[in-house]
Protein backbone atom coordinates (compact mmCIF):
# COMPACT_ATOMS: atom_id res chain seq x y z
CA UNK A 1 0.00 0.00 0.00
CA UNK A 2 1.25 3.18 -0.56
CA UNK A 3 2.82 5.13 2.30
CA UNK A 4 1.76 8.47 3.30
CA UNK A 5 3.40 11.39 5.43
CA UNK A 6 2.83 14.70 6.68
CA UNK A 7 5.78 16.59 5.38
CA UNK A 8 5.35 20.06 6.12
CA UNK A 9 2.87 22.31 8.50
CA UNK A 10 2.53 26.25 8.58
CA UNK A 11 1.11 28.62 10.75
CA UNK A 12 -0.26 31.94 10.47
CA UNK A 13 -0.57 33.94 13.53
CA UNK A 14 -3.06 37.16 13.74
CA UNK A 15 -0.97 40.52 14.52
CA UNK A 16 -2.63 41.28 17.72
CA UNK A 17 -2.73 39.62 21.10
CA UNK A 18 -5.72 40.13 23.68
CA UNK A 19 -4.89 39.03 27.45
CA UNK A 20 -7.23 38.28 29.85
CA UNK A 21 -6.85 41.62 31.65
CA UNK A 22 -7.15 43.50 28.61
CA UNK A 23 -10.79 41.17 27.97
CA UNK A 24 -12.44 41.35 31.07
CA UNK A 25 -11.24 45.06 31.34
CA UNK A 26 -13.86 45.50 27.64
CA UNK A 27 -16.37 42.86 29.07
CA UNK A 28 -16.80 44.75 32.65
CA UNK A 29 -17.05 48.42 30.75
CA UNK A 30 -19.90 46.68 28.51
CA UNK A 31 -21.64 44.91 31.37
CA UNK A 32 -21.47 48.35 33.63
CA UNK A 33 -23.04 50.06 30.55
CA UNK A 34 -26.09 47.40 30.03
CA UNK A 35 -26.27 47.77 33.74
CA UNK A 36 -26.92 51.46 33.25
CA UNK A 37 -29.10 51.11 30.54
CA UNK A 38 -31.26 48.46 31.84
CA UNK A 39 -31.24 50.28 35.59
CA UNK A 40 -35.22 50.44 35.59
CA UNK A 41 -35.81 46.51 34.47
CA UNK A 42 -33.08 45.11 36.84
CA UNK A 43 -34.77 47.27 39.96
CA UNK A 44 -38.29 45.96 38.85
CA UNK A 45 -36.48 42.25 38.67
CA UNK A 46 -37.85 41.81 35.07
CA UNK A 47 -33.77 41.84 34.16
CA UNK A 48 -30.93 40.31 35.68
CA UNK A 49 -27.92 42.53 36.38
CA UNK A 50 -24.68 41.63 34.49
CA UNK A 51 -22.23 39.83 36.46
CA UNK A 52 -18.67 41.02 36.18
CA UNK A 53 -16.15 39.02 34.52
CA UNK A 54 -12.45 37.66 36.47
CA UNK A 55 -9.07 36.87 35.03
CA UNK A 56 -8.43 34.83 37.87
CA UNK A 57 -11.62 32.66 37.10
CA UNK A 58 -10.54 32.36 33.05
CA UNK A 59 -7.00 31.29 34.08
CA UNK A 60 -7.82 29.05 36.76
CA UNK A 61 -10.91 27.04 34.83
CA UNK A 62 -9.30 27.34 31.53
CA UNK A 63 -5.55 27.84 31.30
CA UNK A 64 -5.99 30.26 28.67
CA UNK A 65 -3.82 33.35 29.17
CA UNK A 66 -3.95 35.25 26.38
CA UNK A 67 -5.13 35.25 22.82
CA UNK A 68 -4.79 36.37 18.82
CA UNK A 69 -7.27 37.84 17.03
CA UNK A 70 -7.37 39.59 13.30
CA UNK A 71 -8.74 42.75 14.75
CA UNK A 72 -8.95 43.60 17.71
CA UNK A 73 -10.16 47.06 18.27
CA UNK A 74 -14.04 45.84 18.08
CA UNK A 75 -13.63 43.21 20.46
CA UNK A 76 -12.68 45.43 23.18
CA UNK A 77 -15.17 48.57 22.28
CA UNK A 78 -17.49 48.15 25.00
CA UNK A 79 -20.23 49.48 22.76
CA UNK A 80 -19.80 46.77 19.73
CA UNK A 81 -17.81 43.77 21.76
CA UNK A 82 -16.99 41.68 17.96
CA UNK A 83 -14.47 42.06 15.80
CA UNK A 84 -14.68 44.80 12.62
CA UNK A 85 -13.74 43.64 9.26
CA UNK A 86 -14.06 45.46 6.00
CA UNK A 87 -16.25 44.01 3.48
CA UNK A 88 -14.30 43.07 0.35
CA UNK A 89 -15.37 43.10 -3.13
CA UNK A 90 -15.66 39.55 -5.31
CA UNK A 91 -12.36 40.32 -7.25
CA UNK A 92 -10.42 40.99 -4.13
CA UNK A 93 -9.30 37.80 -2.49
CA UNK A 94 -11.43 36.78 0.90
CA UNK A 95 -10.00 37.40 4.23
CA UNK A 96 -10.01 33.64 4.67
CA UNK A 97 -8.50 32.35 1.90
CA UNK A 98 -5.51 35.33 2.42
CA UNK A 99 -4.94 33.61 5.73
CA UNK A 100 -5.13 30.25 4.67
CA UNK A 101 -2.88 30.79 2.05
CA UNK A 102 -0.51 32.05 4.04
CA UNK A 103 -0.29 29.38 6.11
CA UNK A 104 -0.12 26.84 3.24
CA UNK A 105 2.68 28.80 1.69
CA UNK A 106 4.68 28.60 4.81
CA UNK A 107 3.67 24.64 5.09
CA UNK A 108 4.77 24.13 1.31
CA UNK A 109 8.26 25.65 2.13
CA UNK A 110 8.84 23.76 5.12
CA UNK A 111 7.79 20.48 2.58
CA UNK A 112 9.70 21.37 -0.20
CA UNK A 113 6.97 21.69 -2.61
CA UNK A 114 5.66 24.60 -4.96
CA UNK A 115 1.76 25.18 -4.85
CA UNK A 116 1.92 23.93 -8.93
CA UNK A 117 2.60 20.64 -6.89
CA UNK A 118 -0.82 20.19 -5.11
CA UNK A 119 -3.42 18.39 -6.46
CA UNK A 120 -6.33 18.08 -3.75
CA UNK A 121 -7.03 21.15 -1.45
CA UNK A 122 -9.11 20.39 1.96
CA UNK A 123 -10.20 23.89 3.80
CA UNK A 124 -11.64 22.09 6.94
CA UNK A 125 -12.80 24.91 9.46
CA UNK A 126 -15.20 25.58 12.36
CA UNK A 127 -17.04 28.36 10.33
CA UNK A 128 -16.77 28.86 6.57
CA UNK A 129 -16.57 32.87 5.36
CA UNK A 130 -19.37 32.24 2.57
CA UNK A 131 -21.69 29.60 1.09
CA UNK A 132 -20.22 29.32 -2.19
CA UNK A 133 -17.82 28.91 -4.25
CA UNK A 134 -15.78 26.66 -1.95
CA UNK A 135 -13.13 28.32 0.21
CA UNK A 136 -10.58 25.92 -1.24
CA UNK A 137 -10.95 26.88 -4.33
CA UNK A 138 -10.21 30.44 -3.62
CA UNK A 139 -7.02 29.07 -2.13
CA UNK A 140 -6.32 26.18 -4.59
CA UNK A 141 -5.90 29.36 -6.72
CA UNK A 142 -3.96 31.36 -4.53
CA UNK A 143 -1.60 29.06 -3.90
CA UNK A 144 -1.22 28.19 -7.85
CA UNK A 145 -2.44 24.71 -6.88
CA UNK A 146 -4.33 21.61 -9.80
CA UNK A 147 -6.31 19.21 -8.95
CA UNK A 148 -9.33 20.05 -7.23
CA UNK A 149 -10.77 21.50 -3.75
CA UNK A 150 -13.62 21.52 -1.13
CA UNK A 151 -14.37 22.86 2.25
CA UNK A 152 -15.47 20.26 4.94
CA UNK A 153 -16.67 21.31 8.58
CA UNK A 154 -16.51 19.04 11.84
CA UNK A 155 -16.24 21.93 13.96
CA UNK A 156 -13.40 21.31 16.23
CA UNK A 157 -12.63 18.07 14.78
CA UNK A 158 -12.15 19.60 10.91
CA UNK A 159 -8.58 19.53 11.13
CA UNK A 160 -7.79 15.30 11.74
CA UNK A 161 -11.08 14.88 9.77
CA UNK A 162 -9.21 16.22 6.54
CA UNK A 163 -6.23 15.09 7.57
CA UNK A 164 -7.84 11.36 7.06
CA UNK A 165 -9.49 12.17 4.03
CA UNK A 166 -6.03 13.71 2.25
CA UNK A 167 -3.91 10.69 3.51
CA UNK A 168 -7.14 7.85 1.57
CA UNK A 169 -6.91 10.01 -1.29
CA UNK A 170 -3.42 9.52 -1.71
CA UNK A 171 -3.57 6.02 -0.82
CA UNK A 172 -5.92 5.84 -3.10
CA UNK A 173 -4.41 7.50 -6.24
CA UNK A 174 -6.83 10.07 -6.42
CA UNK A 175 -4.70 12.74 -5.06
CA UNK A 176 -0.64 12.71 -4.73
CA UNK A 177 -0.19 15.62 -2.71
CA UNK A 178 -3.04 17.42 -0.79
CA UNK A 179 -2.92 20.70 1.12
CA UNK A 180 -4.88 20.62 4.19
CA UNK A 181 -5.94 24.47 5.67
CA UNK A 182 -7.50 25.28 8.77
CA UNK A 183 -8.69 28.67 8.59
CA UNK A 184 -10.00 29.70 12.30
CA UNK A 185 -11.78 32.70 12.28
CA UNK A 186 -13.47 32.42 15.73
CA UNK A 187 -13.56 35.80 16.77
CA UNK A 188 -16.32 36.27 14.05
CA UNK A 189 -18.69 33.72 16.01
CA UNK A 190 -17.82 34.20 19.22
CA UNK A 191 -20.67 36.17 21.55
CA UNK A 192 -17.38 38.00 23.22
CA UNK A 193 -20.64 39.41 25.13
CA UNK A 194 -21.25 36.38 27.34
CA UNK A 195 -19.27 36.04 30.51
CA UNK A 196 -19.43 31.92 30.39
CA UNK A 197 -17.69 31.48 26.86
CA UNK A 198 -16.30 35.05 25.85
CA UNK A 199 -12.28 34.09 26.83
CA UNK A 200 -12.60 31.10 24.79
CA UNK A 201 -11.68 31.59 21.31
CA UNK A 202 -8.37 33.20 19.31
CA UNK A 203 -7.62 33.74 15.73
CA UNK A 204 -5.34 31.46 13.68
CA UNK A 205 -5.16 29.53 10.68
CA UNK A 206 -2.99 25.77 10.32
CA UNK A 207 -1.57 23.81 7.51
CA UNK A 208 -0.14 20.24 6.51
CA UNK A 209 1.02 19.10 3.40
CA UNK A 210 0.00 15.64 2.74
CA UNK A 211 1.99 13.34 0.44
CA UNK A 212 2.92 10.13 -0.84
CA UNK A 213 6.30 9.18 0.86
CA UNK A 214 7.95 8.36 -1.98
CA UNK A 215 7.63 11.82 -3.62
CA UNK A 216 8.61 13.42 -0.50
CA UNK A 217 11.92 15.50 0.01
CA UNK A 218 11.81 17.33 3.17
CA UNK A 219 13.98 16.07 6.20
CA UNK A 220 10.89 16.47 8.78
CA UNK A 221 8.67 13.57 7.85
CA UNK A 222 5.90 11.79 9.87
CA UNK A 223 4.37 8.60 8.41
CA UNK A 224 0.46 8.76 8.86
CA UNK A 225 0.56 5.00 10.77
CA UNK A 226 -3.01 5.47 11.25
CA UNK A 227 -5.96 7.44 11.49
CA UNK A 228 -9.52 7.30 13.30
CA UNK A 229 -12.72 9.25 13.49
CA UNK A 230 -15.78 9.33 15.54
CA UNK A 231 -18.93 11.40 15.88
CA UNK A 232 -22.04 11.24 18.42
CA UNK A 233 -24.93 14.04 18.08
CA UNK A 234 -24.85 16.26 21.24
CA UNK A 235 -26.65 20.05 21.56
CA UNK A 236 -24.04 20.50 24.43
CA UNK A 237 -21.95 22.71 21.48
CA UNK A 238 -24.53 24.73 19.27
CA UNK A 239 -24.30 27.54 16.83
CA UNK A 240 -27.53 27.77 14.83
CA UNK A 241 -26.46 30.11 12.39
CA UNK A 242 -27.08 29.49 8.75
CA UNK A 243 -28.22 30.17 5.67
CA UNK A 244 -32.07 29.51 6.03
CA UNK A 245 -32.18 32.26 9.47
CA UNK A 246 -34.06 34.52 6.83
CA UNK A 247 -36.60 32.53 6.02
CA UNK A 248 -37.49 31.25 9.52
CA UNK A 249 -37.65 34.68 10.57
CA UNK A 250 -35.74 34.47 13.50
CA UNK A 251 -33.37 37.25 14.69
CA UNK A 252 -29.78 37.38 13.11
CA UNK A 253 -28.48 38.43 16.71
CA UNK A 254 -30.33 36.60 18.50
CA UNK A 255 -27.95 34.25 21.32
CA UNK A 256 -28.47 31.20 19.39
CA UNK A 257 -26.90 32.34 16.55
CA UNK A 258 -23.26 32.51 17.68
CA UNK A 259 -20.91 29.84 19.46
CA UNK A 260 -22.64 28.26 23.04
CA UNK A 261 -21.98 25.66 24.88
CA UNK A 262 -22.34 24.01 28.57
CA UNK A 263 -19.01 23.48 29.32
CA UNK A 264 -18.83 21.58 32.34
CA UNK A 265 -20.98 18.99 30.55
CA UNK A 266 -18.72 18.81 27.82
CA UNK A 267 -15.78 18.62 30.30
CA UNK A 268 -17.01 15.66 31.86
CA UNK A 269 -18.81 14.04 28.48
CA UNK A 270 -15.57 14.32 26.56
CA UNK A 271 -13.06 13.45 28.59
CA UNK A 272 -13.59 9.56 28.75
CA UNK A 273 -14.62 9.42 25.28
CA UNK A 274 -11.74 11.33 24.32
CA UNK A 275 -9.50 9.19 26.24
CA UNK A 276 -10.98 5.39 25.31
CA UNK A 277 -11.01 6.70 21.61
CA UNK A 278 -7.29 7.50 22.07
CA UNK A 279 -6.66 4.01 23.47
CA UNK A 280 -8.82 1.80 21.05
CA UNK A 281 -6.70 3.12 18.50
CA UNK A 282 -3.54 2.60 19.68
CA UNK A 283 -4.59 -0.49 20.21
CA UNK A 284 -5.66 -1.61 16.63
CA UNK A 285 -2.89 -0.81 15.55
CA UNK A 286 -0.73 -3.23 18.38
CA UNK A 287 0.37 0.20 20.96
CA UNK A 288 0.34 0.75 24.44
CA UNK A 289 -0.41 4.79 25.05
CA UNK A 290 2.60 4.50 27.03
CA UNK A 291 4.53 3.35 23.74
CA UNK A 292 3.64 7.18 22.73
CA UNK A 293 6.38 9.68 22.74
CA UNK A 294 4.04 12.93 22.41
CA UNK A 295 -0.14 13.79 22.56
CA UNK A 296 -1.02 16.76 20.67
CA UNK A 297 -4.12 16.89 21.81
CA UNK A 298 -7.27 19.23 20.62
CA UNK A 299 -6.50 22.63 23.04
CA UNK A 300 -9.85 23.67 24.81
CA UNK A 301 -8.91 23.87 28.31
CA UNK A 302 -5.92 22.64 30.35
CA UNK A 303 -7.86 20.68 32.63
CA UNK A 304 -9.51 18.54 30.34
CA UNK A 305 -5.86 17.44 28.56
CA UNK A 306 -4.41 16.76 32.23
CA UNK A 307 -6.71 14.22 32.46
CA UNK A 308 -7.13 13.05 29.36
CA UNK A 309 -3.16 12.23 29.44
CA UNK A 310 -4.11 10.87 33.36
CA UNK A 311 -6.63 8.24 31.99
CA UNK A 312 -3.91 7.26 29.20
CA UNK A 313 -0.64 6.96 31.01
CA UNK A 314 -2.07 6.05 34.38
CA UNK A 315 -0.38 9.13 36.37
CA UNK A 316 0.03 13.38 35.99
CA UNK A 317 2.59 14.38 33.68
CA UNK A 318 4.45 17.23 32.75
CA UNK A 319 3.92 19.10 29.49
CA UNK A 320 6.54 17.28 27.41
CA UNK A 321 3.77 14.20 26.66
CA UNK A 322 1.34 16.54 26.20
CA UNK A 323 2.29 20.24 25.23
CA UNK A 324 0.18 23.22 26.11
CA UNK A 325 -0.32 25.84 23.53
CA UNK A 326 -3.81 27.71 24.72
CA UNK A 327 -2.49 29.37 27.42
CA UNK A 328 -0.80 31.36 24.23
CA UNK A 329 -3.69 30.78 21.89
CA UNK A 330 -6.97 30.16 23.55
CA UNK A 331 -9.12 27.28 21.69
CA UNK A 332 -8.94 28.07 18.30
CA UNK A 333 -11.24 25.25 17.37
CA UNK A 334 -9.82 22.68 14.58
CA UNK A 335 -6.26 24.73 14.68
CA UNK A 336 -5.79 23.58 17.92
CA UNK A 337 -3.70 20.00 18.27
CA UNK A 338 -2.14 20.71 14.81
CA UNK A 339 -0.27 24.34 16.46
CA UNK A 340 0.59 22.01 18.93
CA UNK A 341 1.90 19.38 16.48
CA UNK A 342 3.33 22.26 14.52
CA UNK A 343 5.36 24.13 17.85
CA UNK A 344 6.42 20.76 19.54
CA UNK A 345 7.83 18.13 17.20
CA UNK A 346 11.61 19.25 16.62
CA UNK A 347 13.04 17.12 19.37
CA UNK A 348 11.55 14.03 18.53
CA UNK A 349 13.76 11.38 17.15
CA UNK A 350 13.39 9.34 14.34
CA UNK A 351 11.27 6.14 14.99
CA UNK A 352 9.33 8.43 17.93
CA UNK A 353 5.49 7.70 17.35
CA UNK A 354 2.86 10.82 18.22
CA UNK A 355 -0.68 11.23 18.22
CA UNK A 356 -2.47 14.77 16.86
CA UNK A 357 -5.79 14.28 18.48
CA UNK A 358 -9.02 16.27 18.33
CA UNK A 359 -12.53 16.65 19.86
CA UNK A 360 -15.63 18.73 20.18
CA UNK A 361 -18.73 20.00 18.56
CA UNK A 362 -20.59 17.42 17.13
CA UNK A 363 -19.23 15.64 19.38
CA UNK A 364 -16.45 14.78 16.78
CA UNK A 365 -13.02 12.94 17.87
CA UNK A 366 -10.29 12.70 15.46
CA UNK A 367 -6.54 10.77 16.17
CA UNK A 368 -4.25 10.61 13.36
CA UNK A 369 -0.82 8.28 14.81
CA UNK A 370 2.23 9.39 13.38
CA UNK A 371 5.68 7.95 13.10
CA UNK A 372 8.66 10.18 12.94
CA UNK A 373 10.62 9.01 9.92
N1 LIG B 1 -15.67 35.18 35.30
C1 LIG B 1 -15.95 34.86 36.57
N2 LIG B 1 -16.79 33.85 36.91
C2 LIG B 1 -17.36 33.15 35.92
C3 LIG B 1 -17.09 33.43 34.56
C4 LIG B 1 -16.21 34.50 34.26
N3 LIG B 1 -15.91 34.82 33.01
N4 LIG B 1 -17.78 32.57 33.79
C5 LIG B 1 -18.46 31.77 34.62
N5 LIG B 1 -18.21 32.10 35.90
C6 LIG B 1 -18.75 31.51 37.13
C7 LIG B 1 -20.09 30.83 36.88
O1 LIG B 1 -21.13 31.75 36.95
C8 LIG B 1 -20.13 29.80 37.98
O2 LIG B 1 -20.54 30.41 39.18
P1 LIG B 1 -21.43 29.60 40.25
O3 LIG B 1 -20.54 28.47 40.69
O4 LIG B 1 -21.68 30.64 41.30
O5 LIG B 1 -22.64 29.14 39.52
C9 LIG B 1 -18.66 29.40 38.15
O6 LIG B 1 -17.90 30.47 37.57
C10 LIG B 1 -18.32 28.11 37.44
O7 LIG B 1 -18.82 28.15 36.06
P2 LIG B 1 -18.71 26.94 35.09
O8 LIG B 1 -19.26 25.71 35.74
O9 LIG B 1 -19.27 27.35 33.76
O10 LIG B 1 -17.11 26.85 34.96
P3 LIG B 1 -16.19 25.66 34.59
O11 LIG B 1 -15.28 25.39 35.69
O12 LIG B 1 -16.95 24.50 33.99
O13 LIG B 1 -15.32 26.31 33.39
C11 LIG B 1 -15.17 26.25 30.99
C12 LIG B 1 -15.94 26.78 32.21
C13 LIG B 1 -13.79 26.89 31.00
C14 LIG B 1 -15.93 26.67 29.74
C15 LIG B 1 -15.02 24.72 31.05
O14 LIG B 1 -16.25 24.13 31.41
C16 LIG B 1 -14.53 24.10 29.76
O15 LIG B 1 -13.51 24.47 29.20
N6 LIG B 1 -15.24 23.06 29.30
C17 LIG B 1 -14.85 22.33 28.09
C18 LIG B 1 -15.36 23.04 26.91
C19 LIG B 1 -14.92 22.40 25.60
O16 LIG B 1 -14.07 21.58 25.51
N7 LIG B 1 -15.60 22.83 24.56
C20 LIG B 1 -15.32 22.31 23.28
C21 LIG B 1 -14.68 23.36 22.48
S1 LIG B 1 -15.67 24.18 21.42
C22 LIG B 1 -15.63 23.37 19.90
O17 LIG B 1 -15.75 22.21 19.79
C23 LIG B 1 -15.49 24.21 18.70
C24 LIG B 1 -16.80 24.77 18.28
C25 LIG B 1 -16.65 25.58 17.02
C26 LIG B 1 -15.89 26.87 17.21
C27 LIG B 1 -16.68 28.06 16.88
C28 LIG B 1 -15.89 29.36 17.00
C29 LIG B 1 -16.50 30.49 17.80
Amino acid sequence: MTRVVISGTGLYRPPHVITNAELVEAFNAYAALQNEKNAAAIAAGELPAMVPSSVEFIEKASGIQQRYVIDKQGVLDPTRMYPRFKERPDDQISLMAEIAADAANKALAAAGKTGAQVDMVLCAAANMQRAYPAMAIEIQQAIGAGGYGFDMNVACSSATFAIEQAANAVRSGTANCVLVVNPEITSAHLEWRDRDCHFIFGDVCTAVIVERADTATSADCWEIVGTKLATQFSNSIRNNFGFMNRAEDSDPNARDKTFRQEGRKVFKEVVPLAAAHIEAHLAALGFEPTAVRRFWLHQANLGMNQLVIKRLVGKEVGDDLAPLILNEYANTASAGSIIAFHEHRADLARGDLGVVCSFGAGYSIGSVVVRKL
